[in-house]
């Protein structure tokens, strides 16, 4: 069947409607399709899994799911036809049993491409992608038999899905059109609904202080370049610093590694941070319950909350740490660790989208993410799924890509920036250079050159 034939077809059996419909929203559409009763005309449903397969028979997928009800049985033909398993989640929430959310074998990981009917908004798409995703299925293609959206391309690509469609609406009002089976006035009903529409909504985008604080801090200095300073003593801190600090725009600590730590340090390295211009950042990634952590931040030797105004936070022990931290202390944030750089890390995709949801729920005391990546388009991918306009921080980068003996993971300076860091951060490609203050120059200047490229 050609695409044509699969057009006049849907109309002959009256799954393409036009006329004045009444939608869920309220809004009067001029056309409606629903192709439900497909399934009752084998023909048609063979037909529109040939195209189907055509389409998608080249893309890189392991298992196919239809959306139910009305895609799945088009996503069960097409999948028999290409010998891929099939997948499907349960449309009512499951309380009893097996508590099994997904019906079919699949590994984890497995790539899954998604077959629906119609695509209107998107919305519920991504609902099912992130759905997919929570139970470790990876989601990257839509497939939808009719485009009826205005936009709905772009709103999947803000989330890192690619959009295939078998039809769109332009496509089916042309064919009708020249077949003389709707009128011109229709036609400009048509598509004067779909402009109306496709009007952006303007919405504010809340950013948390700390966030801005940094952006404007990057502009400031012209640079995006976060070094970490893991050194021993003070000396060695304080003399690298003199040699780099001018360079960069935040200077990460570990605090607790400085063996002659004592109550000279915090305020000798605050005055620098006011000289030198940059941010501090204390890479403690505290885990603990909220209590704890409140303690750990604030009472002890080093007082982390007196001076670092950002920490990293693990999400290990739920949500609530970040309360733990941050509550009632003003101008201090997480940085979330929701990919780390390491070989072997846990932090799978489930629990990478936990944090988004964390930081979702918490924006005012979450600045930004850390996290890494393997390739541009896999931090791409990691990026489109932040909540809200969270800053991506990723360490384990160097020059050339590559490891070290004990697990870190490196990628360049431009793949990291290109794919979508803010900031990169950077510790021994800059601490253990021949001329350490030659190499910040060459990194500050090879991440901002990166940077302009894409955020100017
Ligand atoms: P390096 O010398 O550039 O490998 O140092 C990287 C720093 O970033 C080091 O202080 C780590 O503790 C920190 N880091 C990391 O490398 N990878 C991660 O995923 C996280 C932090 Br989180």
């Amino acid at each position: 069947m050609t695409k044509e034939h699969f057009i006049l077809e849907l109309q002959r059996i009256g799954a393409i409607k036009f006329g004045s419909f009444t939608l869920k929203s309220g809004l009067v559409s001029p056309f409606y399709f629903d192709l439900r009763d497909m399934i009752s005309f084998p023909e048609i449903l063979e037909g529109v899994a040939d195209l189907l397969v055509e389409k998608i028979k080249d893309m890189d997928f392991d298992v196919i799911t239809g959306i139910p009800y009305t895609a799945l049985p088009i996503a069960s033909l097409v999948a028999s036809k290409l010998q891929k398993s099939l997948i499907y989640m349960r449309k009512e929430e499951k309380a009893y049993g097996t508590g099994k959310n997904v019906i079919g074998k699949f590994k984890e990981g497995a790539k899954c491409l998604v077959i629906d009917d119609l695509i209107t908004t998107g919305a519920s798409k991504i609902e099912t992608a992130e759905a997919y995703e929570k139970e470790g299925i990876v989601i990257k293609d839509f497939v939808v038999v009719i485009d009826r959206s205005a936009n709905g391309t772009e709103e999947l690509a803000k989330k890192g899905y690619k959009l295939h469609s078998l039809i769109d609406l332009d496509e089916i009002v042309e064919l009708l059109k020249s077949k003389k089976l709707i009128s011109n006035e229709k036609v400009k009903e048509v598509n004067d609904f779909t402009a109306s529409i496709s009007k952006p909504k303007k919405k504010e985008k809340y950013i948390n202080p700390l966030t801005q604080k940094l952006l404007d801090r990057i502009q400031e200095k012209k640079s995006n370049l976060v070094l970490s300073l893991d050194v021993t003593t003070q000396k060695e801190f304080f003399d690298m610093l003199d040699k780099v600090g001018d360079e960069i725009v935040m200077l990460k600590t570990h605090v607790d590694i400085i063996d002659d730590y004592d109550e000279k340090f915090v305020p000798k390295l605050q005055e620098y941070a006011a000289r030198q211009h940059f941010l501090i950042f204390e890479d403690r990634k505290f885990a603990d319950i909220g209590n704890t952590v409140r303690h750990q931040f604030r009472n002890g030797v080093y007082k982390i909350a007196d001076w670092a105004e950002y920490v990293t936070v693990h999400m290990v022990a739920g949500e609530l740490i970040l309360k733990g931290l941050f509550e009632g202390i003003e101008g201090r944030a997480g940085f979330v660790l929701a990919r780390m750089s390491s070989q072997g890390n846990l932090l799978n995709e489930t629990y990478t989208r936990k944090c988004f949801e964390a930081a979702k729920k918490n924006p005012q005391w979450v600045a930004g993410f850390i996290g890494h990546g393997n390739s541009v388009d896999d931090i791409k991918r990691f990026k489109a799924k932040f909540p809200g306009s969270e800053l991506l921080m990723m360490p384990g980068v160097k020059k050339e890509a590559g490891s070290d003996t004990m697990g870190q993971k490196y990628i360049t300076i431009e793949d990291a920036v290109s794919g979508g860091a803010d900031c990169i951060i950077v510790g021994r490609g800059i601490l253990q250079a021949e001329d350490p203050q030659k190499e910040v120059k060459l990194y500050r200047e090879r991440a901002w050159k990166e940077y302009e490229k894409f955020n100017i």
